[in-house]
């Protein structure tokens, strides 16, 4: 009955722990800050469809909590919603907290996200049709499981942040397809990598691990 739907709720996911939200989120801002001063972003800026310079801290809008959704519900009315909160794992580990590991931040025209290893037991909780879902990526369907997981740290003005995961899995598959894209420049973060299209990713020298509560989202 509509009461039995009611308690499924708009998302599943990691939410982070108020002590590393302003952490996660000022590595993010050090992050675009750093790459808007460098040459070789300047020479790829048009690719964000922008004339001159693109402030890239304004270009982004962050989108509240942090968190790294595992299953999108739409409050019981997404495929595969009702399974997924039936699941035992999702009953048993509803509530707890456990270590998100941070292994790469991506910027694209769309989005800024942070890209999330997770564990095995981690995927206990990730849904299997997750990357087959991403139609707009076909190749995804070949990634492994948990290739979509991630942060999403701002969308541009009028992106949803359900792109945040797509534009990750492009990224993935791009790497998958051999590309190995141009090594831009050692920061003291990690190496940035450009995929093209305005596709940047910054493997971090050490993951940042984020403490995170799995629970559902409601309002
Ligand atoms: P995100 O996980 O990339 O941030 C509410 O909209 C939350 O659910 C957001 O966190 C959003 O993206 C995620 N979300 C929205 N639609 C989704 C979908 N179809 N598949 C997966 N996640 C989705």
């Amino acid at each position: 009955g509509p009461l039995e739907e009611m308690s499924i709720p708009l998302f599943f996911a990691w939410f982070l722990l108020s002590s590393v939200q302003d952490k996660v989120g000022s590595t993010s801002l050090d992050f675009l800050k750093t790459l808007q001063t460098l040459e070789a972003f300047k020479k790829h800026m048009s690719d964000f469809k922008a004339e001159k310079e693109v402030d890239l801290e304004q270009y982004f809008e962050a989108k509240g909590v942090l968190h790294c959704t595992t299953k999108f519900c739409n409050y019981g009315k997404a495929e595969g919603a009702q399974e997924y909160a039936q699941k035992q794992a999702v009953k048993d580990f509803y509530g707890s907290t456990s270590e998100l590991s941070l292994s790469a931040l991506f910027v694209t025209p769309r989005t800024v996200g942070a890209r999330v290893s997770l564990t095995e037991e981690q995927l206990l909780l990730w849904p299997a049709d997750a990357e087959k879902e991403a139609e707009s990526v076909p190749a995804a369907a070949s990634l492994p499981l948990g290739s979509r997981a991630h942060i999403t740290l701002g969308c541009a003005e009028g992106v949803e942040p359900v792109q945040t995961g797509l534009d990750l899995l492009e990224i993935l598959a791009l790497q998958q397809e051999g590309q190995q894209g141009e090594l831009v420049e050692e920061m003291a973060l990690g190496s940035l990598t450009f995929y093209g299209k305005g596709r940047w990713l910054l493997s971090l020298r050490e993951p940042i691990c984020a403490p995170a509560c799995f629970s559902g989202y409601y309002t």
